[in-house]
C-alpha cells in the first residue's frame, strides 16, 4: 500500500487520532482562512511525545466543508480530516452528542436513535481509519481518542494489521443494561475490540466493558484478568484515570498577577465571607442545577445570607446547535434569576452567572479566589476542574465539594463527596463546606494535593503508551 500519499511529509511511527485537531481553522471576515491554536489538557500532554517522535495529529479542524491539506507546526504534522456540513449535524451533533453522549452519561437525557446518524457515523469513522491507514508508517504505533471514533479500531485493523492501535474512552462506558438500548451495540464493541489497548478511566468501565466483549463480541475471558482474546488477538483493557499538567498550573497559580487578581475578585465581590465557585462546560451532565438549588435553598432557609456568601458559576458556552443544551440553558438562566431576584441587592447578585469562556490565568485566579468549589455532575468520566482547583490550591485553602459519580472521585477522596441525586445531602455538604473548621480543611486539601501533584496528565500518558508496548522516545 502507498503510504502517506496524502501529503509529502515523511510517514509517521506514532499518529494521534482525535475527532479535533489541536488548532482550529477559524473563517476571517475578509473570506481568509487562519488557524488558531486550542491548547488542551490532552495537547499538553501529547505535544512533547509527538514532536519528540516526529509524530502526527489528524483530526477535524473544527469548520465544516474545510478542504485544507496537511502542515507542519513546529515538526508537528497535523492532518485535517474534512467534514461536511451535514455530517457536522448526523456524525457529531447527531450520532456523537446527541445518541452516544447521553448514552454514555447513563441517560441522565434521553438519548436518540436514528439510522441515518449511525449512518454518517460509520462513513466518518471509515474516513479517519482510511486516512490513517495512508498516512501511518509501517508498524507504527496509534492512539485513537474518545467516542466519536469507536469504530476505528476495527476499521484501521482491517486495512493495516500492521499497526499497533491503541484506544482511549475519554467519556464513561456505561452499565451494560443501558449500553443494549444501542440498536448498533455490537458493532461498537468489535469496533472497540480492533484496538491492542483499550482505556477508561475507571475501573467500572472495564468491567462494563468486558462483560459486553464476551456477551457480544463473543470474545474470550480469563477470571480477574484485564483482558480479552478475540481469535488469535489478546486485548488489554485498563483504567488509566487521565489528569491536568499539575506542576504547570500550580506554578501559574502562585504568580503575583494570579494571586492579585485573586484578590481583586473578591474585592469585586464586596469582600463576602465565602466565595462558592462552580466552573463547567454548559453541559446537563454537569449538574449546574443541582447546585443551583442546593444554594437556593440554603438562602431561603436562612443558613446563609448574599451578603456573606456569594456563588459563581462560570459557564462555558457548548453545542449551542443542540437543542437539550439550549434548553438546559433556559433553565439554568432562569433559575439564576430567580435567585437574584429574591435575594439579591442592587450591585450585590447573590449568583453572579458567565456564559463566557475566559483565559486561563484568569480561572486559575477564580479558583484561587474560591472558598468552596461545587463539582456536582450526575456523571463524568474524570472532571479536570476538580483536579484544577486542587493544584491551584497552593495555599492550602478551599474545600472541594465533589460529586460521587464523577470518575475523579476514585482519586480525591478527602473531598466531601456527594450524591447529586440527593439534593439535601448537597445542601448539608455545601453548608459543611462553608462552615469547615480551616484545620480540616487544611489538611483535606493537603492529601488532595499530594494525588494531584504526583498523578499528573504525562504519568496518564505513560502509562497508557507502557500497556501499548511503546518505549519512551530516545532524547
Ligand atoms: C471530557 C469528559 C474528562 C472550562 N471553562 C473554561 C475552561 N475550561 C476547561 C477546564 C477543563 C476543561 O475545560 C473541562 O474538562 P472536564 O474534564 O471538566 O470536562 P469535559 O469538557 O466534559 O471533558 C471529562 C475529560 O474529557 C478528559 O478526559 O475529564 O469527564 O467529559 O480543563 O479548565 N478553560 C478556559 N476557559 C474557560 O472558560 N481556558
Amino acid at each position: 500500500m502507498a503510504r502517506n500519499s496524502k501529503s509529502e511529509l515523511p510517514p509517521p511511527d506514532f499518529v494521534v487520532v482525535a475527532n479535533r485537531l489541536p488548532v482550529d481553522l477559524e473563517k476571517l471576515p475578509d473570506g481568509g482562512r487562519r488557524w488558531k491554536r486550542s491548547p488542551g489538557g490532552l495537547v499538553t500532554a501529547l505535544e512533547p511525545m509527538l514532536r519528540a517522535r516526529d509524530g502526527a495529529w489528524i483530526g477535524w479542524p473544527g469548520v465544516p466543508d474545510a478542504d485544507v491539506g496537511p502542515l507542519v507546526e513546529d515538526g508537528l504534522q497535523l492532518h485535517p480530516v474534512g467534514l461536511s456540513a451535514e455530517e457536522v449535524e448526523s456524525y457529531y451533533e447527531g450520532f456523537s452528542n446527541g445518541t452516544l453522549w447521553p448514552l454514555y452519561h447513563d441517560v441522565v437525557a434521553p438519548p436518540v436513535f436514528h439510522r441515518h446518524w449511525w449512518q454518517a457515523y460509520v462513513k466518518v469513522n471509515q474516513r479517519f481509519a482510511d486516512y490513517t491507514a495512508k498516512v501511518a508508517a509501517e508498524n507504527a504505533t496509534v492512539w485513537i481518542q474518545d467516542y466519536q471514533l469507536q469504530l476505528m479500531p476495527g476499521m484501521l485493523r482491517d486495512l493495516r494489521p500492521d499497526l499497533r492501535i491503541g484506544f482511549f474512552l475519554h467519556i464513561p462506558f456505561p452499565p451494560t443494561e443501558l449500553f443494549m438500548q444501542l440498536p448498533w451495540r455490537t458493532r461498537i464493541v468489535e469496533g472497540l475490540l480492533g484496538a491492542d489497548v483499550i482505556g477508561f478511566h475507571t475501573a467500572g468501565g472495564v468491567r462494563n466493558f468486558r462483560w459486553l466483549a464476551t456477551r457480544l463480541a463473543g470474545a474470550g475471558a480469563v477470571r480477574n484478568r484485564n483482558e480479552v482474546t478475540v481469535g488469535r488477538r489478546t486485548v488489554k483493557l485498563g483504567a488509566f484515570p487521565i489528569s491536568i499538567d499539575s506542576a504547570q498550573l500550580d506554578q501559574l497559580s502562585r504568580t503575583d498577577a494570579v494571586v492579585k487578581r485573586a484578590a481583586q475578585i473578591r474585592d469585586d465581590l464586596g469582600n463576602p465571607e465565602k466565595i462558592v465557585l462552580g466552573v463547567d462546560r454548559l453541559d446537563y451532565t454537569k449538574g449546574i442545577d443541582v447546585r443551583l438549588r442546593a444554594f437556593h435553598e440554603l438562602l431561603e432557609e436562612g443558613r446563609i445570607t448574599a451578603e456573606n456568601a456569594v456563588m459563581i458559576q462560570l459557564a462555558t458556552p457548548s453545542r449551542e446547535r443542540v437543542e437539550h443544551y439550549q434548553r438546559m440553558r433556559d433553565d439554568i438562566e432562569l433559575s439564576v434569576g430567580r435567585i437574584n431576584g429574591e435575594f439579591a441587592k442592587v450591585g450585590h447578585p447573590a449568583v453572579h452567572y458567565l456564559h463566557q469562556s475566559l483565559p486561563r490565568e484568569e480561572l486559575a485566579a477564580f479558583f484561587l479566589a474560591a472558598d468552596v468549589m461545587l463539582v456536582t455532575p450526575l456523571r463524568d468520566g474524570m472532571n479536570l476542574v476538580a483536579k484544577e482547583y486542587v493544584a491551584c490550591r497552593h495555599d492550602l485553602g478551599g474545600t472541594l465539594v465533589l460529586s460521587e459519580f464523577a470518575g475523579a472521585a476514585a482519586e480525591l477522596t478527602s473531598a466531601l463527596l456527594v450524591n447529586p441525586h440527593d439534593t439535601d445531602g448537597v445542601k448539608e455538604a455545601l453548608y459543611a463546606a462553608l462552615t469547615m473548621p480551616p484545620e480540616e480543611g487544611r489538611k483535606r486539601m493537603r492529601t488532595l494535593r499530594k494525588q494531584v501533584m504526583t498523578h499528573d496528565v504525562d504519568r496518564w500518558a505513560r502509562s497508557f503508551l507502557d500497556a501499548l508496548g511503546l518505549e519512551p522516545a530516545d532524547g
